[in-house]
């Protein structure tokens, strides 16, 4: 990073998430700063209820926290589609559930909710989105934030592998190709969750590089 002389010493936080996409991408997001991420033994069910991305990535934390007494760090992302007044947003992981626009059967939930946002696009000339994400650490205290955007446009149809969610229907600013065509470094170098977790792990490194008062 530049910024660090001493050897940093290893921090372990615990990850409140279960989608497997995001595991990947954070533990090689953090792992350069020296932020080791551990997976909770069980689920926790976290009601989502929060009405914007830092709440409702508080919300989970701290149900972890709460459950495991561990450090904690939380993500909560999104889609975020100009021409559908910034929907599917904070409900993009259930977008396909929701009702207005149609609920499809027989596809799995990404499959689903891209299949809506293309159906919901059709016949518009503005595709332009952004991908949203708020990291969140908290052990108990105030906790530490940040965000990340990454901005783009709607494809008119899925294209690639990686990734998850709706990554092959997203095609960021500078690229020919969609977030599900790129490499994983490639994407965790430019996307709105690199972004955030970086912003977050210089963040969590200062709190964690406070020297321990002398015996
Ligand atoms: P956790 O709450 O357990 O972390 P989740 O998938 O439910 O998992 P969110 O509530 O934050 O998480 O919803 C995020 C959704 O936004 C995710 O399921 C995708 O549909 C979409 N999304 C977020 N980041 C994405 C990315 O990098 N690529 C594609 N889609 C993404």
């Amino acid at each position: 990073m530049g910024e660090d002389k001493e050897p940093m010493e290893e921090v372990e936080v615990l990850l409140a998430t279960s989608n497997p996409g995001k595991v990947k991408e954070i533990n090689a997001i953090l792992a350069p700063y020296g932020i080791r991420v551990k997976l909770p033994e069980e689920k926790v069910e976290v009601e989502e209820k929060g009405t914007t991305f830092l709440e409702n990535a508080y919300l989970k934390a701290k149900a972890y926290w709460e459950r495991f007494r561990l450090p904690t760090v939380a993500d909560d992302s999104g889609l975020v589609v100009e021409a559908l007044g910034g929907y599917p947003g904070i409900y993009s992981s259930r977008f396909y559930s929701i009702d207005f626009g149609g609920i499809e059967e027989g596809y799995t939930p990404d499959e689903a909710n891209i299949r809506k946002v293309l159906r919901l696009l059709e016949g518009k000339e503005n595709r332009r989105a952004k991908f949203v994400a708020c990291a969140l650490f908290y052990d108990g205290g105030e906790g530490l934030f940040a965000f990340g955007e990454c901005k783009g446009e709607i494809t008119l149809k899925p294209e690639g592998e990686g990734g998850f969610g709706y990554d092959p229907v997203f095609r960021p600013d500078g690229y020919e190709v969609t977030m599900a065509q790129l490499s994983a470094e490639e994407k965790n170098r430019i996307s709105h969750r690199g972004k955030a977790f970086r912003r977050l792990a210089r963040l969590i490194r200062r709190v964690y590089r406070e020297p321990s008062p002398s015996p």
